[in-house]
C-alpha cells in the first residue's frame, strides 16, 4: 500500500495579476516593504516614528511627478482638491465605510494608492496622506490597497485589532489601558466578554466576539469590497458567491456553536417582527463616544435619511421573485438565467449589494442597507446623534447577536435559490473507479479554551516623548486539539487520477435532540478541508492534519512579531512571514465547533471527486496553496461552493451508495478545560 501525505498546507496568497507596470526602479526588498508598512500603521493617532517615512510625510508633493500614476495623476488630482477645499473628514472622529461621503474620501485614497507604478510613490502617498486625513480611512484605504496592490504582494498586513484596538476590545479595557498609559505602569488585563450569565446569548459570545474571528470576517469585507470596480485592476472572482459562501460559513458555524451550549439555532430576522434580541455592546470609538445599544423586544423604524422598512420588503420580495422565475431582468431589461451554476453569484452580487450587480435600481442593496437600519435602530430618527451602531462595521458586526438573524434572512433567500436547481444526480456525483474504502480520525476531536495575549499599545494616546509601557490584554477563545483524517481510498482505473478531497460536517440532531435529515444536514454542512491529490493505481491511504486545512489561517502575527521580522531581514534574507501573507480564512482554531461534555455528535462526510474536472487551474496537487476564499486570479476549483452538498437531497440514498463517498458520525468535545498562559 501507498502511503501518501498530503504536504503541508502554506497559506500564501495567490499570484497578483500582472498589470503590465515595470517592477520597481530601485528593486525594493520585501523586508523594506513590510518596514515601511509596519511603520505607516504604527500609532495611527500620533505621529510617524520612522524618520524616512516622516520625511516623505513632510515634503512629498504627491502630484510633482505623475509619471509615476497608471492614471496620469487623475486620482490624485481628485483628492488632493478635496483636501485643499478642506472638504475632507477631520482626523479624530470617527469612521464608517457604510457612510457614503467617508466611504468616498477612503475609496479616493484607495485610488491614488493603486494607480501608483512603484514603491516610493506608494509610501510616499501613504505618508502624505496618513498626515492629512482621518485615520479611520486612511487605514481602511491602506489595507485594501496592500491587499490588491501587486507592490504589496508579500507584505503581512498587522493584525487590525492591534492596529484598531477599540473596534475589538470593551470599553472597560480600554479604560484600564488609558490608566496604566497615564500612571506609566505596564498593565495586562484581563478581557471578559460582553454581557453577563443572566442573558443565555452570553454562552456563544466567544465566537461573535473572537479577535481572529473578527479579523476573518473584516478581511474578507476588503478582499471582496462591494463597492470594488474592475478597471481599479483586476476582476474578483466569484464574488457574489463567495459573499454567499463566507456569510453562510458564519451563519452555520454560528448555529454549531449554540448546539454545542443548548441553544436552538438561530432564527431568521423579520422586519415586521421585534428584534427579539438587544445589545449592550459595551464597546467605545477612540473618538466619538460609546457605541450605542439597544434594549431587547424593539420594533423596526425606518431609519431616516437611509431605509423606510417598506423599502426592504419591496427589494426582498423582488428578488424572491427573481428566484421563482429563475431570472434576473438586467439595467437593460434583459433576462438573465440563474437556473445554474453561475445564479449563486449573480445574486450574491444583487443581495449584498457590490458594483457587479447587473440592477442595483431595481434590487437595491438588501444585506448593506439592513446593516444600516438594523444598526441604528438605537436612533432611527436621529435624535441623540448617536455614533453608528456595531452592525456599520465589519469589524464589530458579529458582536451584535442579531447579525446572525439578519443573515439567517439572507441565507434562507440563497437556500430557496439553490433548492430551485435540480438535484445532482447519481452519475454526476460518481466518480469511476475510485471507491473510498474508510474514514476515520486520528486522535479525539476536543476543543479547548486558552488565553491569547495582544497589545493594547494603539489604543492610547502617546508623544514622543512620554516612553511607553506595555499595555495588553489576553482574551479567552476557542481552540482545538490536533487530529487528523485517514481516508483509505481505492483507484481502479489502472492509472494515476488527480480528486478533489472535501471534507465537511455538520451536527446531527437539533437541541431538542431531533436528528436532522440527509437535507437539513447538508445545509448546515461546515466545510472543514477541501484539497487536490493524485491518486496510483491501486490502495491510497491518505493522512490530512487538521493544521493543513485549506479553509483556515493561522494566527496572524502581532506587530511585535513583524517589526522584529522585518528589521532581522532588512540587512538581506528572508523575514519568514509567507505563511501568514492571507488573513482571509477561518482561524484555525475555530475549524471544530466547540462541543460538549458529552460530545456533540457530527456527520462527517469526505467526498472525492474528479480533480481534472474539478481544477479550474493547473498543478492543483503540487501547489497545496489554496486561497480559501482570496480573491487573487482565478478561484481553483470549477465546483460551486459547497459542492456537491450544495443542492437539494430529496434521496439521501443517492449518496449513500456512492463509492467515492464516506459517511461517519464523530463526537466533539469539549471538558471545559482552560489553559492560563499568565
Ligand atoms: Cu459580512
Amino acid at each position: 500500500m501507498k502511503v501518501l501525505v498530503v504536504l503541508a498546507f502554506v497559506a500564501t496568497a495567490a499570484a497578483r495579476p500582472n498589470l503590465g507596470f515595470q517592477a520597481d526602479a530601485a528593486d525594493v526588498s520585501d523586508a523594506q516593504k513590510q518596514h515601511d508598512i509596519n511603520f505607516l500603521l504604527h500609532k495611527i493617532y500620533g505621529e510617524i516614528r520612522d524618520p524616512n517615512l516622516k520625511g516623505k510625510a513632510d515634503s512629498f508633493d504627491p502630484e510633482a511627478d505623475l509619471s509615476h500614476y497608471s492614471d496620469s495623476g487623475e486620482a490624485v488630482h481628485k483628492l488632493i482638491r478635496d483636501l485643499k477645499d478642506h472638504r475632507l473628514l477631520e482626523q479624530n472622529h470617527w469612521f464608517s465605510l457604510l457612510s457614503p461621503r467617508q466611504r468616498h474620501e477612503a475609496l479616493m485614497l484607495f485610488d491614488v494608492l493603486i494607480r501608483c507604478k512603484d514603491w516610493d510613490t506608494f509610501v510616499s502617498n501613504a505618508a502624505y496622506f496618513r498626515q492629512r486625513m482621518n485615520e479611520g480611512e486612511f487605514v481602511y484605504a491602506l489595507y485594501v490597497a496592500v491587499i490588491h496592490s501587486p507592490l504589496a504582494e508579500h507584505v503581512v498586513l498587522p493584525p487590525l485589532y492591534e492596529v484598531a484596538p477599540h473596534l475589538f476590545t470593551n470599553s472597560e479595557d480600554i479604560e484600564a489601558a488609558y490608566r496604566a498609559k497615564q500612571t506609566q505602569t505596564p498593565g495586562k488585563f484581563q478581557s471578559s466578554f460582553t454581557g453577563t450569565k443572566k442573558n443565555p446569548e452570553q454562552r456563544v459570545a466567544y465566537f461573535g466576539e473572537d479577535i481572529g474571528m473578527n479579523t476573518h470576517h473584516v478581511t474578507w469585507h476588503m478582499e471582496f469590497p462591494f463597492w470594488w470596480q474592475d478597471e481599479y485592476s483586476h476582476h474578483l472572482d466569484r464574488k457574489g458567491e463567495s459573499f454567499f459562501w463566507v456569510h453562510h460559513h458564519l451563519a452555520v458555524r454560528f448555529d454549531a456553536e449554540r448546539l454545542s451550549n443548548y441553544l436552538d439555532p438561530v432564527d431568521e430576522l423579520h422586519w415586521e417582527k421585534p428584534i427579539v434580541q438587544g445589545f449592550a455592546p459595551h464597546t467605545t470609538y477612540k473618538y466619538g463616544g460609546q457605541f450605542p445599544s439597544r434594549p431587547d423586544n424593539v420594533n423596526f423604524e425606518d431609519v431616516d435619511g437611509v431605509a423606510r422598512i417598506r423599502d426592504l420588503l419591496i427589494v426582498e420580495s423582488r428578488i424572491r421573485d427573481a428566484i421563482a422565475h429563475g431570472y434576473i431582468i438586467d439595467k437593460q431589461g434583459n433576462r438573465i438565467d440563474i437556473m445554474n451554476e453561475r445564479g449563486i453569484d449573480i445574486l450574491g452580487d444583487i443581495i449584498e449589494s457590490s458594483m457587479y450587480s447587473p440592477n442595483v435600481q431595481y434590487y437595491g442593496a438588501l444585506h448593506n442597507t439592513a446593516h444600516i437600519v438594523l444598526g441604528r435602530q438605537a436612533d432611527p430618527h436621529g435624535k441623540y446623534a448617536l455614533p453608528p451602531g456595531v452592525l456599520e462595521h465589519f469589524e464589530t458586526a458579529t458582536r451584535d447577536p442579531s447579525f446572525f438573524r439578519l443573515h439567517k434572512y439572507m441565507d434562507n433567500i440563497f437556500k430557496e435559490h439553490k433548492d430551485s436547481l435540480p438535484p445532482y444526480s447519481k452519475e454526476e456525483l460518481t466518480f469511476t473507479g475510485v471507491n473510498v474504502e474508510n474514514l476515520s480520525v486520528d486522535g479525539e476531536l476536543e476543543t479547548f479554551f486558552e488565553d491569547y495575549e495582544y497589545s493594547l499599545i494603539n489604543a492610547v494616546d502617546d508623544t514622543e516623548e512620554i516612553a511607553d509601557v506595555e499595555i495588553s490584554t489576553y482574551v479567552p477563545r476557542l481552540n482545538h486539539k490536533d487530529f487528523a483524517y485517514n481516508i483509505e481510498v481505492t483507484n481502479n482505473n489502472g492509472k494515476e487520477v488527480l480528486t478533489t478531497v472535501r471534507i465537511f460536517a455538520w451536527p446531527h440532531r437539533d437541541n431538542n435532540g431531533i436528528e436532522y435529515t440527509f437535507d437539513e444536514g447538508r445545509w448546515n454542512a461546515i466545510e472543514l478541508d477541501k484539497f487536490w491529490v493524485k491518486l496510483s493505481p491501486g490502495s491510497n491511504h491518505i493522512v490530512r492534519k487538521s493544521s493543513e486545512s485549506a479553509v483556515t489561517v493561522p494566527d496572524v502575527p502581532s506587530f511585535d512579531t513583524l517589526f522584529k521580522k522585518a528589521e532581522a531581514a532588512l540587512g538581506g534574507g528572508d523575514a519568514g512571514l509567507t505563511e501568514f501573507e492571507s488573513a482571509t480564512g477561518i482561524p484555525n482554531r475555530f475549524l471544530l465547533p466547540k462541543g460538549n461534555e458529552q460530545g456533540l455528535e457530527f456527520d462527517l462526510v469526505v467526498a472525492v471527486t474528479d480533480g481534472e474536472a474539478d481544477a479550474a487551474v493547473e498543478g492543483l496537487h503540487d501547489n497545496t496553496d489554496f486561497i480559501h476564499y482570496g480573491s487573487h486570479g482565478k478561484y481553483p476549483d470549477n465546483r460551486p461552493h459547497g459542492y456537491p452538498l450544495d443542492r437539494k437531497v430529496p434521496d439521501d440514498r443517492v449518496f449513500e451508495v456512492l463509492p467515492n463517498f464516506k459517511h461517519i458520525q464523530v463526537k466533539v468535545f469539549n471538558h471545559g478545560e482552560h489553559i492560563h498562559h499568565h
